[in-house]
C-alpha cells in the first residue's frame, strides 16, 4: 500500500465555464458561485483560485468599503465549507482601461488605475484570508514590436511589483509567465524571465512563480525543467496543471490528455521535491471542451485530479533503483523502454 498523498488540490471559478470561444457563444448555462464552491469539496479539492472579481463581481463600480464587506462575505462561505482560498489574481485584462496593457500601457492613467486595482485586490486577499498573489501579466507585450520600448516596459513591472511588495509585507508574489496569447509576444515568457524579474525588485525573497504546462508548451520548453528551475531557486509557489497539443491557442486540456510522459515527469519532480509540504496546492487550471454537456461540466476537474493521483502513484512505484543502474550504464534506449512499459502497465 503506498502512503497517503499529501496533495491539496485547487481549481478557480472560471474552470467551470460555458464554452464560450472567439467563434462562437456560450454552449451551457452559467453556474452559480455557491454551486461552484460544493462541487468543488464533492469532487475532493481543498482550495479555490480567485480573481479579485470572482470574489466581488463588477469590482469597479463598487466603493472600497463595499469590496472589503463582499470579501468578508465570501471569506465567511469559504470557512462554512472548510475550503481555503489559494491565489488572488488582480484580472487586469477585462477592463477598456487596459487595452493597451496594465503596467506597461503607454498611458499613464491605464498605469495608475493597474496599480490601484493591484493594492485593492491586496486588501481583498487579506480579507479572504489570502497571501499569495498571483500575476499573469496577459496584456504585458506587444503586438508590435515598435510600440512599446522593452526596457521600460521591464522597468514599469519592476514599479507595480515595488509598490505592491510595499503596500502589504506579508503577501507573497508568484509571477504567472506565459509566452503568447492574448499579445504576440509577452514581456515575461517563461520562468526564467520571471525569476531575473523577481532579483530586480525590492524584496525577491517574496517574488516566486507558478508554472503552467500549457505556457511552458507553447514556449517551446518541458514543463517539469520549468518546475525544477523554479524549485531549486526554492520559488515554485503554485502550479497550473493541464496539457497542450503542440503550438496552437491555449488549450487548457485536461492533465495528461495531450501527453501522458509529460504529465508523468511534472508528477515525478513534484514527488521529488516534496511539493505541497511547505503549504503548496496543486491547481488544475483546466476547461471543458465546447461539445461537453452541462451534466458533465466538472469531469474535466475530476478527471484531471484522478490522472494525478494515478501518476503519483506511477511515480512511487518506478524502479528508481533499476533507473540508477540504468542511468550509470548510459544506457538510456533501455530506460527509454523502462519508463514506457512503467506507464502502460503490466
Ligand atoms: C491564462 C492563464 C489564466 C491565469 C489566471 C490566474 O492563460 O492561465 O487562466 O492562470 O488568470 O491568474
Ligand atoms: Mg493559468
Amino acid at each position: 500500500m503506498s502512503k497517503p498523498h499529501p496533495y491539496r488540490f485547487s481549481f478557480g471559478p472560471w474552470n467551470i465555464s460555458e464554452g464560450a470561444d472567439p467563434y462562437g457563444p456560450a454552449v451551457r448555462l452559467p453556474k452559480p458561485f455557491d454551486w461552484k464552491l460544493a462541487q468543488l469539496r464533492k469532487l475532493g479539492f481543498e482550495a479555490m483560485m480567485f480573481h479579485d472579481d470572482d470574489i466581488v463581481p463588477d469590482i469597479d463600480n463598487k466603493s472600497a468599503p463595499q469590496v472589503l464587506r463582499e470579501a468578508g462575505e465570501l471569506r465567511k462561505k469559504l470557512d462554512d465549507a472548510g475550503v481555503i482560498a489559494e491565489i488572488v489574481a488582480p484580472r487586469l485584462w477585462f477592463s477598456p482601461q487596459t487595452i493597451d496593457g496594465a503596467y506597461t500601457s503607454n498611458d499613464p492613467k491605464a498605469r495608475k488605475y493597474a496599480i490601484n486595482r493591484s493594492l485593492q485586490t491586496i486588501d481583498i486577499a487579506g480579507a479572504v484570508g489570502c497571501d499569495l498573489i498571483v500575476l499573469w501579466f496577459a496584456r504585458e507585450g506587444t503586438y508590435l514590436r515598435e510600440a512599446k520600448d522593452g526596457r521600460r516596459s521591464v522597468e514599469l513591472l519592476v514599479e507595480a511589483i515595488n509598490t505592491m511588495l510595499m503596500h502589504d509585507r506579508k503577501i507573497r508574489i508568484a509571477i504567472e509567465p506565459k509566452p503568447n496569447e492574448p499579445m504576440d509576444h509577452a514581456y515575461i515568457p517563461t520562468i526564467g524571465h520571471a525569476l531575473a524579474l523577481s532579483n530586480l525588485t525590492c524584496d525577491p525573497k517574496r517574488v516566486g512563480g507558478l508554472i503552467e504546462t500549457a505556457h511552458c508548451i507553447l514556449a517551446g520548453l518541458d514543463p517539469s525543467d520549468e518546475m525544477d528551475f523554479a524549485l531549486s531557486a526554492g520559488k515554485l509557489w503554485s502550479v497550473h496543471l493541464n496539457d497542450q497539443n503542440g503550438l496552437k491557442f491555449d488549450q487548457d486540456k485536461p492533465f495528461g490528455s495531450a501527453n501522458l510522459r509529460s504529465a508523468f515527469n511534472q508528477v515525478r519532480v513534484l514527488e521529488r521535491n516534496q511539493f505541497g509540504s511547505r503549504g503548496e496546492c496543486v491547481a488544475f487550471d483546466v476547461h471543458s471542451f465546447r461539445s461537453t454537456k452541462i451534466e458533465h461540466a466538472v469531469d474535466h476537474l475530476a478527471n484531471s485530479r484522478k490522472t494525478f493521483l494515478r501518476l503519483v502513484e506511477k511515480a512511487r512505484t518506478f524502479d528508481e533503483g533499476k533507473a540508477g543502474e540504468l542511468i550509470a550504464d548510459r544506457n538510456y534506449q533501455a530506460l527509454d523502454q523502462m519508463v514506457i512499459e512503467h506507464l502502460l502497465g503490466s
